[in-house]
C-alpha cells in the first residue's frame, strides 16, 4: 500500500484463531485498522494476539476488540454499522470435523447461518465492503483429487455441510446483490499456533513431550487419510491477495503435495529422533463416522491470478511444529512469529 493511500479498515470474525492472529499481523504491518470480533469466555481466550495487543487508551494502536458472537445477528448489524470497513474478513467458525458430528446443530448455527448474518448486515447497510469467507477443502469430501475450483462438492461432516452452504450464500450474494464476496477454498494449513486438537498439532506436541519424558504414548484415529498441508502464514497472504483482485472470483489455495497422517507422524517423530511406532497406538473413538479420505488441491488459478505459491511443505512443517513445541515445554518460546509479511512470490 502507497505510503499517501488512506489507511484501510479490515473486520476479522474469529481474530483469536489461528489464521485470524496471523492475518491480524499481516494487516497491521500494512498499515491497517484492523478490527476483531472475539467472544465472551470465562477464560482468556486472546492468547494468539496477547503480543500485538496495545491499551486502547494508547491512541496509536491500531487493532480494536469487540464482544461479538457469529449467532448474534442484532450485534453483527450495529458493529458492521459503526466501523464502516473496507473489508471484511470471515473466519470464525466452528472449525473441527469431528466435533461437528457431536455438535450438528449448533455448527450449522455458527459455520452456516453466521454467514448469512454478516452478508445480510453488509447488505442492510449498503457498504462497499469486500468480503471474504472462509471455505474449505472439506466441502469435496468424497469427490477424489485432485480438487480446484470446479470439483464438485460432496460434504461428509455437519461441518462440511455447514461450509457448502456458507459457499453458496456468499455467492449468491455476489451475484445477486453485486456484493464482492470471495470464496477461499483453503487445504488444511497448520502452524505452532494451531488449536492443540488438530491431528498435526496433537502429533507435534506429543513429540515433545514424548521426548520430555512426560507423555508415554499417543492416541490417534485413522492413519490412512491423506491430506495436502500447507504453513498457515504463507495462507492469509493469500486471504489478503484475493480482496485485492478487480473482481470477486473464487480460489483453492493448497501445497499440492499428497501424505497420509502417518507420513506425518513419521515427520513430526523422526525430527526428534524418535521413532513413532514404539508409541503410537490407535483409538477407535477417534475415527469419524463418515471420513474424508483423500485431499489435494490444484492451485494453479491462484498461482496464474495471485502469483501465489506455497513454499513450506508438510516434512519442513512438521519440523517447524516439532520444533516450536520442544522450545515451549523448555520455556525457551511463546511463540514464532509469523513470516515476513511481503514474503510472497
Ligand atoms: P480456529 O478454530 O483456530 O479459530 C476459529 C475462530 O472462530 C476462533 O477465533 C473462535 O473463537 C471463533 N469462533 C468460534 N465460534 C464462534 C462464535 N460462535 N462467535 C464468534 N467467534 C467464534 O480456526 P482456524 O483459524 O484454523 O480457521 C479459520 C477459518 O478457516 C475457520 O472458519 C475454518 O473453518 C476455516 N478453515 C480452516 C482451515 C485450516 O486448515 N485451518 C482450512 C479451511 C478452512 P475462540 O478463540 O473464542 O474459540
Ligand atoms: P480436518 O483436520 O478434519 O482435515 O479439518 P484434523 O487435523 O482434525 O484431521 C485430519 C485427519 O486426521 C485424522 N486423524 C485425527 N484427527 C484428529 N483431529 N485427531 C486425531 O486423533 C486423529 N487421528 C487421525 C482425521 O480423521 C482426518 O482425516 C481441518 C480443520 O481445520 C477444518 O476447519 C478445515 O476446514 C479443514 O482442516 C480443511
Amino acid at each position: 500500500m502507497s505510503s499517501m493511500a488512506p489507511a484501510k479498515t479490515a473486520l476479522i470474525t474469529g481474530i483469536t484463531g489461528q489464521d485470524g492472529s496471523y492475518l491480524a499481523e499481516l494487516l497491521l504491518s500494512q498499515g491497517y485498522q484492523v478490527h476483531g470480533f472475539i467472544r465472551r469466555a470465562s477464560t482468556f481466550n486472546t492468547v494468539r494476539i496477547d503480543h500485538i495487543y496495545r491499551d486502547p487508551h494508547d491512541l496509536a494502536s491500531k487493532l480494536h476488540l469487540h464482544y461479538a458472537d457469529i449467532s448474534d445477528g442484532s450485534r453483527l448489524s450495529t458493529l458492521i454499522a459503526q466501523i464502516q470497513p473496507d473489508e471484511i474478513y470471515h473466519l470464525a467458525a466452528q472449525s473441527h470435523v469431528r466435533v461437528s458430528f457431536d455438535e450438528p446443530e449448533y455448527t450449522g448455527d455458527v459455520t452456516g447461518l453466521g454467514t448469512t448474518r454478516l452478508l445480510e448486515a453488509i447488505r442492510q447497510t449498503e457498504l462497499p465492503v469486500r468480503f471474504y469467507q472462509a471455505s474449505s477443502s472439506e466441502m469435496f469430501g468424497a469427490t477424489p483429487p485432485p480438487q480446484g475450483e470446479d470439483t464438485p462438492f460432496y460434504p461428509r461432516s455437519p461441518y462440511a455441510a455447514a461450509k457448502v452452504y456458507s459457499y453458496w450464500m456468499a455467492k449468491n450474494y455476489r451475484e445477486a446483490h453485486g456484493i464482492y464476496a470471495v470464496n477461499g477454498i483453503l487445504f488444511n494449513h497448520e502452524s505452532p499456533r494451531r488449536g492443540e486438537t488438530f491431528v498435526t498439532r496433537k502429533i507435534t506436541r506429543a513429540v515433545a513431550r514424548i521426548k520430555a519424558g512426560r507423555q508415554d504414548e499417543l492416541y490417534l484415529g485413522n492413519l490412512h487419510a491423506r491430506r495436502d498441508w500447507g504453513y498457515a502464514p504463507e495462507y492469509v497472504v493469500a486471504m489478503w491477495q484475493m480482496l485485492q483482485q478487480p473482481e470477486a472470483t473464487d480460489y483453492v489455495v493448497a501445497t499440492g503435495t499428497d501424505y497420509s497422517v502417518e507420513d506425518f507422524v513419521r515427520f513430526a517423530f523422526e525430527h526428534a529422533g524418535l521413532e513413532w511406532e514404539q508409541y503410537v497406538r490407535t483409538d477407535a473413538n477417534y475415527f469419524r463416522p463418515t471420513e474424508v479420505d483423500s485431499l489435494i488441491g490444484d492451485a494453479s488459478k491462484a498461482h496464474a491470478q495471485l502469483a501465489w505459491k506455497a513454499t513450506v511443505l508438510p516434512q519442513q512443517l512438521a519440523q517447524i511444529m516439532v520444533d516450536h513445541d520442544l522450545a515451549q515445554l523448555d520455556g525457551h518460546v511463546v511463540d514464532v512469529p509469523g513470516i515476513a509479511p511481503w514474503n510472497t512470490p
